[in-house]
């Protein structure tokens, strides 16, 4: 673990040294600047010069410096736990894929991908699959995150295209953000977008069953019912229809099928057939209707939501069929707008991750484009058909019919649904390989050959964003161990598969080159094959081009990209040019409510953590923020449950069961609960939210419903408590030793923290620590045990591990061990501890500023502070990324409450 990156300011002097990147985490795309400061760490701060970010980063992007340690990492390539050259791991790689094929046939080999690979090599490892080895079955966990919207631009705009760009954002009038939690998934954007309401009053709609933080800023939140984006969105195209506002020029000119989804719309051509259809109240949907009307710039913003239902690509195409019924697509500040999640998911799309798609926008089942592809590939033996989505894939894997799959840049054992399925069928397919840059993963458990990639501030290469801006992403640190580049290790598997000519590329930079040529193969004016998606004015780029490419958003056509946006003209990629509207039925989600399950767990992010918490769990300060998993859910519902605040629940569906911590908020409405996808068995003996969805997928994107399983909530009845603090993790054997009923695991400055739960009592945990003592041969100190039981280890006289056991009922009256590590283990700090003197410490609020609860309240309470800008005066809380300042705004509600209450009293 690192120590917390010093954020550098901009400054002239050392501009030089600065290198120009991209973030590694959202699909914002933000440009950074980093350095290799003197004591080896990274420095991090914002490019002013990136279009996406202005200079601006959020707390995981200003962290990274924290992420990028040498601890944790997959250092070597190995085969069945063995350490190897990668000679012989290439060469096993490639023989063992030609044996299977030979016997089995070109479908019994899968891979399964990310949208964290870069564009390079995500086109290598989809031109491996497609074109040589020749079989589709090329999957990416961009199914998991964007494949309906992918389906809904297919069906609308006859390509994957997002038409506008983030400048709309801020030009718009109207910004409509469905099923997005911008504030904490893609803040930078969510900073702009609240700077331009200060400054013009852009009227926010937040179309979310929960209240998110986004909701900050919303002059308008409608808490719909989970799945019913249809009706409301069919029930606002009937009512344009009704108020004469469709776009009739428009229409006659540029859309076909306009009747058929009018008359499905029409079925909510009352606000209550919406309010009954979605919960809403009246007043609420009538207000969201006549802003739509009012505001021809308009902008709507959609994300997963939206994309992850089994209704997923129908939904998408209900908001666009709304933006081309009046004339609302690629205009400024005026168009529908799919945000993208991981860095790269939009690269992915362009060169073709997904099993449905070729590659450079070219499709299956089109004669024509499969000629394009095989020529330009000079392969013989291009896959004919489409190939197996995610879950189908696994469901193959399982059936046996593949039995060999390649994962890179993914952790399916954890974000696949009904995942625990998803581990037995990794453990029963006959050779698993794995890429990725740490060592450690639920997957890798499953892994028969680990392959050690280069992570991202090793990486050389490019990624798009959200708005189809392509960056550089650059090489600041040299690699630990032996991790190579994805696109080289997929190309070094080409070769020995016996594709010597089509994967022999010296650089990344070639890579880039060929997709920029591929990008142009029949599509000049007049091609029946002509997409939008076009690098033309690329060609030719030479490797000192490639190494300082600017951010550039495409299509790169000409050398004036001047607006960027697309189908300004009503000029779409549908053989006839016109937009396509899509006759869209509004259904519940497909697992109804039940007696035994009757409440609706949704899923999703929180702020500081990314995914599986590969990289972010490694940084204290992102881990200061929210420490376990918690599942939101209603006052009412806690009570009708007996649930306290902070207790432990047993969450159940049909699928599976985890443990979580309850938190009990006004957030959800009664009947749902929320639960962050983050937290799996490498941090933690529950909260794996994946483990209770049901794989139900969409039938079009094959996108699985990852936000509305009904399951049982139930209180867990605990005893005893303890927590642990060490520099070094615990083994699994460690682990074990304490037998807890719920363990959870936290990065913290200097080392590690564990809370366990016990369903004992307290005097029967310190003979499990003695145990623990054993296995590292040390000597035990134990405190005065009126202070709960509490023990420091010590080896060869230095403190080894801090422990301490305690009613569960007096949890709120410990002291937070972790003060232990950021000490070093001070003499007298143990002494405190020991005898129950060491003070508490409060929760970080700010992880940028790492200003806490503590410090908040005192400049309420002793500072006088009455507003969000006060605390932020006096103590720079909210000043970073600002995506807390609503977690301060219900602090300073509270205080504030607090203190009138005493004034009146007193
Ligand atoms: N901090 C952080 N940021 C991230 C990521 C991360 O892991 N951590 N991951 C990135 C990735 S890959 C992605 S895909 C994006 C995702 O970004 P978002 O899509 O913004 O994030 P989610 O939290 O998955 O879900 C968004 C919201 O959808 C709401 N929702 C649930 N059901 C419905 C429904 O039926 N209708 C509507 N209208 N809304 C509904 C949820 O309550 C939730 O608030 O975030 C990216 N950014
Ligand atoms: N319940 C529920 N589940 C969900 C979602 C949800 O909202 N709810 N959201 C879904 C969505 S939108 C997404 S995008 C997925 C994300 O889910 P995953 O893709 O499984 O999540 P990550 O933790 O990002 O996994 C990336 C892995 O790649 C490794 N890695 C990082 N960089 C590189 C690299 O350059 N090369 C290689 N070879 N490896 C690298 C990381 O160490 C990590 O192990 O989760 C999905 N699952
Ligand atoms: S918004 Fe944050 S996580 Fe997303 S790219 Fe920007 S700095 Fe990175
Ligand atoms: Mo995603």
């Amino acid at each position: 673990m690192s120590e917390v990156t010093n954020i550098q300011t901009t400054s002239e002097k050392d501009k030089s040294e600065w290198i120009k990147s991209t973030c590694a985490y959202c699909g914002v795309g933000c440009g950074i600047e980093a350095k290799v400061n003197a004591s080896g760490k990274l420095d991090v701060r914002g490019d002013e010069s990136h279009p996406a970010n202005l200079g601006r980063l959020c707390s995981k992007g200003l962290s990274l410096g924290d992420t990028v340690t040498t601890e944790g990492r997959l250092l070597t390539p190995s085969i069945e736990g063995e350490a190897t050259t990668w000679n012989t791991a290439l060469d096993h790689v490639a023989t063992s894929l030609n044996d299977i094929i030979d016997e089995h046939g070109h479908d019994a080999v899968a891979f399964y991908v990310s949208g964290q690979l870069l564009t390079e090599d995500y086109y290598v490892v989809n031109k491996l699959m497609k074109g040589f080895i020749g079989s589709a079955n090329i999957d990416t966990n961009s199914r998991l995150c964007m494949a309906s919207a992918v389906a809904g631009h297919k069906r609308a705009f006859g390509e994957d295209c997002v038409p506008g760009t983030y400048e709309d954002l801020e030009i718009a009038d109207l910004v409509v953000l469905v099923g997005s939690n911008l504030a904490w998934c893609h803040p930078v954007l969510y900073q702009r977008l609240k700077a331009a309401k200060e400054a013009r009053g852009t009227k926010v709609v937040v179309i979310d069953p929960r209240r998110t933080s986004t909701c900050e800023i919303a002059d308008l939140h409608l808490p719909l019912t989970p799945g019913s984006d249809i009706a409301l969105f069919n029930g606002l195209l009937a009512d344009l229809a009704k108020h004469g506002q469709l776009n009739q020029g428009y229409i006659a000119n540029h859309t076909t099928g306009l009747d058929d989804a009018l008359t499905q719309a029409q079925r909510f051509n009352t606000v209550a057939a919406v309010a009954g259809a979605t919960g809403l109240k009246l007043s609420d949907i009538e207000t969201f209707y006549r802003l739509f009307r009012q505001h021809v710039r308009t902008v709507t913003m959609f994300s997963q939501g939206v994309n992850q239902s089994t209704s997923g690509t129908d939904n998408a195409n209900s908001i666009l069929n709304c933006h081309i019924a009046t004339g609302r697509v690629g205009l400024p500040g005026s168009t529908p707008f799919s945000i993208t999640g991981q860095p790269n998911a939009m690269g992915g799309r362009e060169v073709g991750g997904l099993a449905n798609t070729l590659a450079a926008h070219l499709e299956f089942g089109n004669a024509e484009h499969s000629a394009l592809v095989s020529d330009f590939w000079q392969t013989d033996r291009l896959a004919t058909q489409q190939g197996l989505k995610a879950i189908d894939m696994f469901d193959a894997i399982e059936s046996g019919k593949i039995k060999a799959l390649w994962v890179m840049a993914t952790n399916p054992a954890v974000s696949l649904p009904d995942s625990d399925r998803i581990a037995k069928i990794l453990k029963k397919c006959p050779l698993v390989i794995v890429s990725d840059c740490v060592s450690t993963s639920e997957t890798l458990d499953y892994a028969h050959v680990k392959l050690p990639a280069q992570g991202w501030s090793e990486k050389s290469g490019t990624v798009t964003n959200s708005e189809r801006m392509i960056s550089r992403q650059r090489r600041l640190l040299p690699t630990p161990g032996e991790g190579k580049p994805d696109w080289w290790i997929v190309s070094e598997v080409g070769k020995r598969m016996g594709f010597h000519q089509a994967f022999d590329y010296p650089t990344e930079a070639h890579i880039f080159q060929e997709y920029v040529a591929m990008t142009t193969i029949g599509n000049q004016d007049g091609d029946a094959t002509k997409r939008k998606l076009n690098l033309s004015a690329l060609k030719g780029l030479s490797i000192d081009d490639y190494n300082t490419f600017p951010p550039t958003r495409w299509p790169i056509v000409s050398n004036d990209n001047a607006s960027g946006r697309l189908f300004t003209q009503g000029d779409f990629s549908t053989p006839d040019g016109k937009a396509r509207f899509i006759a869209v039925e509004h259904k519940a989600p497909v697992s109804p409510i039940t007696p035994q399950y009757s409440m609706i767990l949704n899923s999703g992010r929180i702020r500081d953590q990314w995914h599986t918490m590969t990289r972010t769990g490694l940084s204290a300060a992102l881990n200061a923020h929210t420490i376990e998993p918690i599942i939101e859910i209603n006052p009412f519902d806690a009570t009708d449950r007996g649930i306290k605040e902070g207790q432990l629940v047993n969450v159940m569906s049909h699928v599976g069961e985890q443990v979580f911590k309850a938190h009990v908020t006004n957030r959800v409405i009664p009947g749902q609960s929320f639960a962050p996808i983050h937290w799996n068995k490498m941090n933690c003996s529950g909260g794996k939210v994946t483990a209770v969805i049901p794989a139900h997928t969409d039938p079009i994107s094959g996108q699985p419903e990852f936000k509305a399983t009904p399951v049982s909530i139930k209180p867990l009845m605990m005893q005893s408590a303890g927590s642990l603090v060490t520099k070094r993790r615990l083994t699994k054997q460690q682990l074990h030793t304490f037998d807890a009923d719920y363990w959870v695991l936290q990065a913290i400055e200097g080392g590690y923290l564990y809370r366990f739960q016990f369903k004992e009592t307290c005097r029967s945990v310190p003979p499990r620590f003695m145990t623990l003592a054993a296995s590292e041969n040390a000597a035990l100190i134990h405190g005065n045990a009126e202070h709960g039981r509490r023990v420091v280890t010590y080896q060869n006289k230095t403190p080894l591990f801090a422990f301490s056991a305690f009613p569960l009922k007096q949890e709120s009256e410990q002291p937070d061990i972790s003060q232990l590590l950021a000490s070093q283990f001070d003499s007298q700090d143990i002494h405190a501890f020991l005898s129950g003197s060491l003070a508490a410490r409060s929760p970080i609020v700010c992880a940028c500023k790492q200003v806490s609860l503590d410090t908040i309240e005192v400049a309420l309470i002793d500072g006088n502070a009455e507003s969000v800008q006060d605390v932020s005066n006096q103590t720079l809380a909210g000043t970073g990324c600002g995506s807390c300042t609503a977690e301060i705004g219900n602090i300073v509600d509270r205080v504030c409450a607090r203190k009138l209450a005493q004034r009146k009293a007193g």
